[in-house]
């Protein structure tokens, strides 16, 4: 890939309107993402000493673990620690998480089959005072999806099967374990999308996705998962299965129970199989790629964006220089603008008429340029340069993850004073003595990006080790500052271990209190992901 090939707008202006490019990312494999080596990664009880453990439940023993044999059968479906402790390596990637934060203590890891495993797994975990922990692809980014303690882990990734799929309705039904892209391939050799997506789509799971209620990159055109979603069959804490598996758009009987699961984080019932909205696939799609110089005309930026390109705008994505500087440090690829600029938009089109696309962003880019708004930008010409200029945002988070511990902050704040939290964290971390080039300063960078579109900042604070004397600079200063401009301290990432003694930052106590309500019904003896979320 040579960026060179970009078409470059910066001193001539636009050329030509570009050719619109179909999007079918079908025919590459997934990627999973790659994971901290568990080693390095502290106890999470030693770095949270506060948090004890329930001594409520039961520690595990050979007969609990020979009635899970009973269950679930071939060997690869029981990966037992309790009996065998040769298996200590094996169990480690489930106990430790992406960002290499959080690492618990299982000695057992389930992974059940289908509906009715999962179903007999619970019921006995309940009837035993058996905590657990339900896991995903493991991406997630605020310690929900790990252990703490000893709690068994029930991964779901062997309930991956595409079920169904309604090729003139776009109703797909899939097992909880199915991986996003996984599923979105199927989808392209349909002509149909998953309506959401994300940089971990190689590694996490359709569940957790929803369990994270994720937001991603295209939220902005096909809105949240609680919109999308037509159905859920779910397990809860008891074993009882709730089949509420609708396909229907329209299904006003009742409460919606299924919006309950969407975003639980795992603590009131794992989610064993949804049925998901699938829009038609966009024949054209286009990329491009802005320098700006300051946050007003990226605001300025996003307006002429909405207004110009209304129905045909998928994505409008925000990057500021330390992000891109660190991303160009740890791949080593050519940066897309040969200047640089404080803040980067990437801005996607998706569409059905390739020409009046083109038209169109040919248009709003001169518009943009001639009102001096954008000061530089690049447009993809085919499908490779829309993934080369998309890793440039997509790839931040795992760029970052390659240079050490990051202490990670995922919030809304009304657009206007979104980056003003950067540049607050940056002078308080600074003035603590924190901040530097050098070995002996934990902190590297204070990182701003995020979806614009969707006024959700990821507040990155990039570090060369975890170190509490950052994390204390850190907390409760962020939520704080959210609080004082009704924010919210999880836009999109969920609460997990990490916010869960912040939720009063963004909920008040009535909430809060029928949150716990809910909790208790769904989970009376509390053994679904405890010391979480609530
Ligand atoms: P896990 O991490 O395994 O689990 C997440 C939570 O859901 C845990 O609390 C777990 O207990 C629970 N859970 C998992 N499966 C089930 C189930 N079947 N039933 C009940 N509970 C379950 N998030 C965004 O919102 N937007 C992004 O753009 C985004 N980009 C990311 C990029 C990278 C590189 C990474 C590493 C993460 C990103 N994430 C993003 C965060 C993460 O939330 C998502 O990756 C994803 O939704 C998590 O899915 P998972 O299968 O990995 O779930
Ligand atoms: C993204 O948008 C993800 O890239 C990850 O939500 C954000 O790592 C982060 O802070
Ligand atoms: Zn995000």
């Amino acid at each position: 890939m040579r960026l060179r090939s970009y078409r470059n707008f910066g001193s001539a202006g636009p050329e030509a309107p570009l050719a619109a490019t179909a999007r079918c990312f079908s025919s590459s494999r997934p990627r999973p993402l790659q994971q901290t080596p568990s080693q390095r990664v502290k106890l999470t009880s030693e770095t949270y000493p506060d948090i004890k453990r329930d001594s409520r439940f039961s520690p595990l023993t050979k007969e609990h673990v020979a009635y899970f044999r009973g269950i679930l059968g071939s060997d690869s479906a029981v990966i037992d620690g309790v009996t065998n402790e040769s298996a200590a390596d094996d169990i480690e990637p489930f106990n430790s998480d992406w960002m290499g934060k959080y690492r618990g203590q299982c000695k057992l890891v389930l992974k059940p089959g289908s509906t009715e495993e999962v179903s007999k797994i619970l019921k006995y975990c309940n009837d035993n005072l058996l905590a657990v922990v339900p896991q995903g692809g493991n991406t997630g980014l605020v310690g929900g999806s790990v252990p703490v303690f000893d709690e068994i882990v029930i991964n779901l990734s062997r309930m991956n099967q595409i079920v169904e799929f309604d090729e003139v309705s776009g109703a797909l039904v899939v097992g909880a374990g199915c991986i996003l892209e996984v599923a979105d391939q199927f989808l392209a050799s349909k002509g149909y999308i998953f309506p959401l997506d994300l940089g971990a789509k190689g590694s996490c799971q359709i569940g957790g996705n929803l369990s994270t209620n994720a937001g991603g990159l295209r939220l902005l055109r096909y809105g949240s998962l609680h919109g999308s979603t037509l159905g859920i069959e779910a397990v809860l804490a008891d074993g009882t299965i709730v089949d509420d598996l609708c396909k229907l758009r329209k299904n006003n009987t009742g409460y919606d129970l299924k919006q309950l699961f969407i975003g639980a984080e795992g603590t009131i019932g794992i989610i064993t199989k949804a049925s998901i909205q699938c829009p038609q696939r966009s024949a054209a799609q286009n990329v491009a790629f802005f320098g700006l110089e300051s946050f007003e005309k990226v605001q300025q930026a996003f307006r002429e964006a909405k207004g110009q390109l209304s129905e045909i705008l998928s994505a409008f994505e925000l990057m500021d220089e330390s992000s891109q500087a660190l991303v160009g440090e740890v791949t080593k690829n050519r940066r897309p603008l040969e200047g640089k600029y404080p803040f980067y938009c990437l801005i996607e089109t998706s569409g059905s008429n390739a020409d009046h696309d083109s038209e169109k962003l040919g248009a709003f880019l001169e518009d943009v340029m001639e009102k001096g708004i954008v000061s530089d930008g690049t447009l993809a010409q085919d499908e490779t340069q829309i993934k080369a200029l998309w890793a440039w945002r997509e790839g931040i988070a795992e760029a970052l993850g390659h240079l050490g511990g990051v202490y990670k902050y995922d919030v809304s704040i009304p657009l206007q004073e979104m980056y003003q939290l950067v540049e607050d964290t940056k002078a308080r971390v600074d003035a603590a003595g924190l901040l530097g080039d050098t070995d002996e300063y934990p902190v590297r960078e204070v990182i701003g990006y995020g979806h614009m579109g969707d006024a959700n900042l990821h507040l990155n604070v990039s570090t060369r080790r975890f170190d509490k004397r950052v994390e204390q600079c850190l907390e409760p200063f962020i939520y704080e500052w959210i609080e004082k401009r009704q924010g919210s301290i999880s836009a999109e990432h969920g609460l997990g271990l990490q916010k869960k003694n912040y939720i009063g930052y963004s909920r008040n106590a009535t909430t809060i209190g029928l949150m716990k309500g809910l909790k208790t019904h769904f989970d009376p003896k509390g053994i679904l992901n405890p010391y979480k979320y609530i």
